[in-house]
C-alpha cells in the first residue's frame, strides 16, 4: 500500500503463560483516525490514513504496551468503501492473532464515527456505527455508558461475550468511557461521575470525545473549570475531537489526529501519546509524546504577471513554473503511494485570467500530478482583484 518503511516491528513472542509484570502499565493513547477520509477524491491519500493506523498498532507491538485507547472518530463517516474497510477488517484481525489477543483495542465513538449519512440524514439516533460492526466481530472493545441508569449501573464491566460495557479493567487501570455526549457534555458528566468508583485503589481513565474550550481559536469547547470536579475519581482524562495536540494541568490528554484531515491539520502538533504507570506511591505516570510518518506537504506561488487567455497557456505557464521550484531529480523515481510526495497547496497570484478563461481545478489538480511529484493539489486562487485576509499567511 505504502512503500515507507516502518521501524519494522517484530510481533514479540506473546505466550499466554508469559509472566506479567502487575507494576507497570503501557498505553499508546491515539484519536481521530478518520479512516475513510479522502476515499472518492483520491486513493493514495485515502490510503494514508490506514497507513496512520497501521502505524499505531506497528508502535503498539515496539513498545509491548497492554492496550491501545482511541478517542473517536475512528471512521470520518458512515460512509466506507467495502475494499477500505475490508482493509481494515484484515489489519485488525492481524494485529489479533499476531499478538494473540494479548493488546486490546479500546475506542468511544467520536461525533464522526455516527455522522449523518448522506445528503442531510441524521443517522445517529439509530445508533449504528462502523466501531460497533468491528466490536460485534470482537476486533475492538468499545465502551459506552448506560446514562440513564443507576450510578452502580451505569458503567458496566465489559462482557466479552456479548461485547457491551462502560468500562474495563487492564491490570491496575480502570478505563472508563461513553459514547458521544453532544457538545455540551458538562450536564452528563456531572451524572456520569458518581458511576466511577472513588479510591477502589486502581488508576481511572475517563475516555472522551470533547474540546477544551480555548486550546483552539475558535473552536467551541467545554470549560475547564466545568470538568475540573472529575479529578477526584480520574487520573487521566484521554481526550479525542480536537486534531491538535494539548495536555493540560498534567492530568487531560489530547493526542491530536493521527493523519492530516484537513490543510490547517498539516501544520497542527499531532501524534500519539506512550504512557507509563507505574504502580509505587499514587501511580507514577510517564507520558511520551510520539510523532506519526504523515504525509508530506508544501506551499508554492505562481504568479501571473499577463492576463491568461486560454486554459492551456495558463496551465502551461503553472507547470512550467511549479517544475522550476520542484528538485525533479530527488523526488522522480517515487510512487504517489509514498508519503514523501507530497499534497501540495498551490496560490494562484497576480492578473486574473481572462473571465472565459475559468480555472477548472479539478482538471488543473490532474495536470498537475500527472506532471509533478505531488498526491493531490489544492488550489488557492487569490488574484489581486479580490485579495483577502488569508493573502498574509500564504
Ligand atoms: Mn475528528
Amino acid at each position: 500500500m505504502t512503500s515507507v518503511n516502518l521501524s519494522n516491528p517484530q510481533p514479540r513472542n506473546y505466550e499466554k503463560t508469559e509472566e506479567c509484570d502487575n507494576r507497570v502499565t503501557k498505553f499508546i493513547h491515539a484519536s481521530d483516525i478518520h479512516l475513510g477520509s479522502h476515499q472518492y477524491r483520491n486513493d493514495n491519500r485515502a490510503n494514508d490514513f490506514i497507513f496512520s493506523f497501521e502505524e499505531i498498532l506497528a508502535k503498539a507491538i515496539t513498545y509491548q504496551v497492554d492496550f491501545i485507547l482511541l478517542g473517536g472518530d475512528v471512521f470520518t463517516s458512515l460512509e466506507m468503501l467495502p475494499g477500505k474497510l475490508t482493509t481494515i477488517v484484515n489489519i485488525l484481525r492481524d494485529f489479533k492473532n499476531n499478538t494473540n489477543e494479548r493488546i486490546h483495542i479500546i475506542a468511544i465513538e467520536g461525533n464522526h464515527d455516527i455522522r449523518k449519512f448522506s445528503r442531510g440524514v441524521r443517522f445517529s439516533h439509530r445508533g449504528q456505527s462502523w466501531l460497533k460492526f468491528l466490536a460485534s466481530l470482537g476486533l475492538i472493545v468499545l465502551l459506552d455508558s448506560d446514562n440513564n441508569a443507576s450510578p452502580e449501573q451505569m458503567f458496566k464491566p465489559y462482557d466479552f461475550q456479548f461485547r457491551k460495557g462502560g468500562k474495563i479493567q487492564i491490570k491496575n487501570i480502570v478505563i472508563y468511557g461513553t459514547r458521544y455526549l453532544k457538545e455540551k457534555p458538562e450536564d452528563y458528566l456531572l451524572t456520569l461521575k458518581e458511576g466511577i468508583i472513588k479510591n477502589d485503589g486502581n488508576f481511572h481513565i475517563l475516555l472522551q470525545h470533547f474540546g477544551i474550550e480555548g486550546q483552539m481559536e475558535n473552536v467551541p469547547g467545554v470549560k475547564y473549570e466545568k470538568i475540573k470536579h472529575l479529578k477526584d475519581r480520574v487520573q487521566y482524562l484521554a481526550l479525542g475531537h480536537y486534531h491538535l495536540q494539548f495536555i493540560l494541568d498534567d492530568w487531560v490528554y489530547n493526542p491530536g489526529s493521527s493523519e492530516a484531515v484537513c490543510s490547517s491539520d498539516f501544520s497542527f502538533k499531532r501524534g500519539v501519546f506512550l504512557v507509563t504507570i507505574s504502580k509505587q506511591e499514587n501511580y507514577k505516570k510517564e507520558v511520551k509524546k510520539i510523532q506519526l510518518t504523515n504525509r508530506t506537504y508544501r506551499w508554492e506561488t505562481v504568479f501571473f504577471k499577463t492576463e491568461f487567455r486560454t486554459k492551456e497557456r495558463l496551465y502551461e505557464y503553472v507547470i512550467r513554473k511549479l517544475k522550476r521550484s520542484f528538485n525533479l531529480d530527488k523526488n522522480c523515481h517515487l510512487v504517489p503511494s509514498n508519503i514523501q510526495i507530497p499534497v501540495l497547496f498551490l496560490a494562484l497570484k497576480g492578473k486574473k485570467p481572462f473571465y472565459r478563461c475559468k480555472i477548472d481545478t479539478k482538471e488543473l489538480t490532474q495536470y498537475i500530478c500527472d506532471n509533478l511529484p505531488v498526491v493531490d493539489v489544492r488550489i488557492y486562487q487569490k488574484f489581486s482583484d479580490f485579495l483577502t485576509k488569508i493573502d498574509t499567511f500564504i
